[in-house]
């Protein structure tokens, strides 16, 4: 679970797409979860997501959190996000006995945070949720085009047909990418599959 706060601090896709790839590779279902939502609309950060397997919720400190509870119901969840994004606040409802120390996000960006160490806590219905410091970075090392698109299961078809060393992100760079044959809803999701294959290939 990919933790953003709408702001404060202000929400930046990077970490998000980093941990994308991360899950996509890995194998893992990736969910993300939408902090202070009374500061800010989600929508606006929220849409830059859409076309990807990936499910959004919302979880301000005033917003049910019955969604989102039973969506880790019989999961392993492991809390991702910035510092001081809210992560250990939404670990205090959905496991009210948890205790996390929670802070302000004053010292965020200065090497201040307020969790220190990792913590799995069991939840009342089935399935864990761990809460974990925030992070600076997220790196993903090792990480290949294709092992991303694996987990988009009619791009993964498609792409058995591109030469040799295609890294799929359409020309100039990969003019002959099978992906560009696509149309319709797979076309939508080349471009969000592209997005992350991009920011990949930055990091
Ligand atoms: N306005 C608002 N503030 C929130 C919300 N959720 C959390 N906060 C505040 O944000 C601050 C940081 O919350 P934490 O839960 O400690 O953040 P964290 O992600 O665990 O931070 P680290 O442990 O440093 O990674 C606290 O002051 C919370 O009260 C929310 O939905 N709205
Ligand atoms: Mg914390
Ligand atoms: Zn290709």
């Amino acid at each position: 679970m990919i933790v953003v706060a709408l702001a404060d601090p202000p929400p930046r896709s990077g970490l998000v797409d980093r941990a994308l790839i991360a899950a996509y590779a890995g194998g893992l279902t990736p969910i993300l979860c939408l902090t202070k939502t009374d500061l800010a609309p989600p929508e606006p950060f929220a849409e830059q997501f859409t076309g990807l397997d990936l499910t959004v919720v919302t979880a301000g400190r005033d917003d049910p959190l019955a969604a989102v509870a039973d969506l880790l119901v019989g999961q392993i969840t492991v809390l991702l996000g910035h510092s001081g994004v809210g992560k250990s606040t939404l670990v205090n409802r959905l496991v009210p006995d948890a205790g996390r120390a929670t802070g302000d996000v004053s010292g965020v960006g200065k090497g201040r945070h307020i969790s220190t160490q990792s913590v799995a806590l069991p939840l009342r219905d089935g399935g864990w949720v761990i809460d974990t410091p925030g992070v600076r970075s997220f790196g993903l090392a090792h990480i290949e085009p294709d092992d991303v698109l694996m987990a988009f299961s009619d791009l993964a078809e498609a792409i058995a047909e591109c030469p040799r060393g295609c890294g799929h992100l359409g020309p100039p760079a990969d003019p002959e990418c099978a992906l560009d044959t696509l149309s319709g809803p797979a076309a939508r999701r080349v471009a969000a599959a592209r997005r992350l294959l991009a920011a990949l290939t930055e990091a």
